[in-house]
This record gives C-alpha cells, sequence and structure tokens, in this order.
C-alpha cells in the first residue's frame, strides 16, 4: 500500500530554512550561514546543502521562491537568466535524489519595488515587472515538472483608503490572475494554480483575506473552476478561523487544493510560521482533508522555520522530524476516526429530516407555499442536542 509520506506528500520550504537570516521587526540576522551572500557560486552551495537536506529527511518534495534559490541580478533579464541557471542545476539534484517539486511560486512582496503591492501597484511597470517574473517562475516551475503553481500575493492589499482605489485594483488583480491561468493552458502545464489566502499582514487590509474572500473574487473573475487554493494554518488563525474550518469550506466550495502546515499560536497577532506540534488541531484538519478525498496533487508543504534563537543548524533537521512525526500521527488518528465512522454517522442523523421528500422540496419552493404548509400542520419543532461536549470527547479517544 501507500507509504505515510505518500498520503501526506511533505515538503520542505527552501526559503525558511535556507534563505530566511533570522530576524524579526526589531532585529535583524541571527543565523550564519556558509552560502549566505550573493552570487551563483553561493546559491549553488544552498542547493546542495538544501538537497542533502531534503534526502535526509526522505521528503518526497520541495517548494521555492525564484528569490529564495537565484541571486538577484541587475536587470530583469539577469535574473531571469539566473533562475534559468539554477533550476538546471535543481533539475539534474532532482533527477539524481528523486525528490520532487510540489510548487514554484514568485516573490513578489521582499524587494521594495513591491512595497505597495504587485498585481495591485498603482505604477503598472511594477504590474508588468510582476506578470514578467510569474511568467519566469511558472517556464522554471513547469521545467521541473511541479505539481502546481502558488501564487501568495504579498503586498497585494493596502494600508490606507485614502490613496487607494479598491475597484480598479480589483480589476487589476483579476486580469493578473486571467493572464497566469491563459499562460498555464498555452505552455500546456498540467499542475494546479493555487492562491493562498492571507488577512492582515503584509498589508493592514489584504484583498486575499481568507478563503470566501477568495472565492469571491474567484468567481467575479470567472476563475473558480480554474484556480484552487493553498490553505496554511497560521494564516487561517489570523483570520479569526480554524485550520480545518478553512479546509472545510475549501473543500465544500470545490476549491480546496494544498496546504501550508505551521503553527500560530492563538495568542499571536502576526505570522510567527512555527512548525507544528499541536496534536489534536492536526488531526482535525486531516480529517477535513481526507473526508474531502485526501490529497489529489496539493501535499503538506512545511512553511515553518526554526526560531532566531536556535543557532544550531541541526535544529533545522529536527524541526522538520519533529514536524513530520506530528503529522504522521495525527494523520493516523483521524484516518482512525474516519474508518471508525461514528461521527459521520451522527452527522448524517442530525441532518436526516431532509432525506424525508417533503423537505427537499421545501428547498425549491418558496416562501408563501411554506407558511401555508407550516400554518396548515401546526408544526412546532422542538430543540435537539447538539451532542457538542460528547463529540469533543469522542475526537479525544483518537488523538
Ligand atoms: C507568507 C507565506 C508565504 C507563502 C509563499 C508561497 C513566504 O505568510 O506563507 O511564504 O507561503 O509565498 O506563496
Ligand atoms: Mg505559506
Ligand atoms: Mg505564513
Amino acid at each position: 500500500g501507500k507509504r505515510m509520506e505518500d498520503h501526506l506528500r511533505f515538503a520542505a520550504a527552501y526559503w525558511h530554512s535556507f534563505a530566511w537570516p533570522g530576524g524579526d521587526p526589531f532585529g535583524g540576522q541571527t543565523f550564519d550561514r556558509p552560502w549566505f551572500g550573493d552570487g551563483m557560486a553561493l546559491a549553488k552551495l544552498k542547493a546542495d546543502v538544501a538537497f542533502e537536506m531534503f534526502a535526509i529527511l526522505g521528503v518526497p518534495y520541495f517548494c521555492f521562491h525564484d528569490a529564495d534559490v537565484r541571486p538577484e541580478g541587475a536587470t530583469f533579464a539577469e535574473s531571469r537568466r539566473n533562475l534559468e541557471e539554477i533550476v538546471d542545476y535543481f533539475g539534474a539534484k532532482m533527477e539524481a535524489t528523486g525528490t520532487r517539486l510540489l510548487w514554484g511560486t514568485a516573490n513578489l512582496f521582499s524587494h521594495r519595488r513591491f512595497m505597495a503591492g504587485a498585481a495591485t501597484n498603482p505604477d503598472p511597470e511594477v504590474f508588468a515587472w510582476s506578470a514578467a517574473t510569474v511568467k519566469s517562475c511558472m517556464d522554471a516551475t513547469m521545467r521541473l515538472g511541479g505539481e502546481n503553481y502558488v501564487l501568495w500575493g504579498g503586498r497585494e492589499g493596502y494600508e490606507t483608503l485614502l490613496n487607494t482605489d479598491l475597484g480598479r485594483e480589483a480589476e487589476q488583480a483579476g486580469r493578473f490572475l486571467s493572464m497566469v491561468v491563459d499562460y498555464k493552458h498555452r505552455i500546456g502545464f498540467k499542475g494546479t494554480i493555487l492562491i493562498e489566502p492571507k488577512p492582515q499582514e503584509p498589508s493592514k487590509h489584504q484583498y486575499d483575506f481568507d478563503v470566501a474572500t477568495v472565492y469571491g473574487f474567484l468567481r467575479r473573475f470567472g476563475l473558480e473552476g480554474e484556480v484552487k487554493v493553498n490553505i496554511e494554518q497560521g494564516h487561517a488563525i489570523l483570520a479569526g478561523h480554524s485550520f480545518e474550518h478553512e479546509i472545510a469550506l475549501a473543500a465544500s466550495l470545490g476549491i480546496f487544493g494544498s496546504i501550508d502546515m505551521n503553527r500560530n499560536d492563538y495568542q499571536s497577532g502576526w505570522d510567527t510560521d512555527q512548525f507544528p506540534n499541536n496534536g489534536p488541531e492536526v488531526m482535525l484538519a486531516f480529517y477535513e482533508i481526507l473526508r474531502a478525498g485526501g490529497f489529489t496533487t496539493g501535499g503538506t508543504n512545511f512553511d515553518a522555520k526554526i526560531r532566531r534563537q536556535s543557532l544550531d543548524p541541526e535544529d533545522l533537521i529536527l524541526a522538520h522530524v519533529g514536524g513530520m512525526d506530528t503529522c504522521a500521527r495525527a494523520f493516523k488518528a483521524a484516518a482512525a476516526m474516519l474508518a471508525d465512522g461514528t461521527l459521520e454517522r451522527l452527522r448524517a442523523e442530525r441532518y436526516a429530516g431532509w432525506d424525508r421528500p417533503e423537505a427537499r422540496a421545501m428547498l425549491s419552493s418558496d416562501l408563501t407555499t411554506i407558511a401555508e404548509r407550516v400554518e396548515r400542520s401546526g408544526i412546532n419543532p422542538e430543540p435537539r442536542s447538539g451532542r457538542q461536549e460528547r463529540l469533543e470527547n469522542l475526537v479525544n479517544r483518537f488523538v
């Protein structure tokens, strides 16, 4: 049968492990890595270390942004050529090690040119730069056999409405995404385009706030059949939801794609991207994924970084091992809970009244007819128990 890593489709995120220097808003770099610095030689050293870590961990997949892997050029063309050189270098390593690419993406947020957004920028030259960048990253993803392409908007949002034209910016974002979808078909990319929702940061008001907001956006531009979502635990928490809520909602809307696995504490007001270690929470997330049929092209990407006090690079390995253990246990527990069937049976019983033909007919009826029926039949519904505490205790049996 399938192995645990095939079900979970673990991926390591290049950016947090190899490009992040350990800064926070109050202080800069704490890490000292031999591959930090400019130039192609260091970018290749970084790739050597990265693929060594993927092999040590036995993760089947990795994910990257252009800016994590290639030296920044003086011009767009130079950056693109650098990306192509590094992608060739990756290609050889992927072939040699069997590591695959879960998704590629473009960093349209770190450079200062993106300080007012990428696709939604008031400056058309930034829109152009962003479009060209996404094209080059889609080409790189295709070249490496990537299974998906992710778009996290970065600074697609605003700081003050006083200088912002909301309607215009949404049109720009809609056209941008349509062009991405068109290009995918033009080059014959078979993977799925995924949007990653996130509220609150980097911009105060983010256009891709949560799954519901992204779905509304996709519908507005007729893209709900073309684009799915990559859901991150920390982003769900920042939006005031739970991880499992966002997954279940996306699945019910037919747009569930993949997950960025990490941990944000409920106390936090910003995205901390910690490694997951909250078993019950991870279990409920996998339960929703399994209920929806499991991963198809998506997977479990560790969008997580070690704390900036973790100066020992060995912590990078141990953090991933702990995260994978948490996920494996939680996944087994979720599978056992689904196989047990009690929850699904109780859920079905709760809605059983709707199985009656006259109840179903009501949904294609109208208010007048229903009101007449209510008066004629003299129905007077009694409240029924939702069994919440009993269900929560039942869940604990599997954790
Ligand atoms: C930001 C994120 C991003 C996205 C990445 C892929 C830097 O909070 O989670 O990681 O995952 O840009 O789109
Ligand atoms: Mg993420
Ligand atoms: Mg994050």
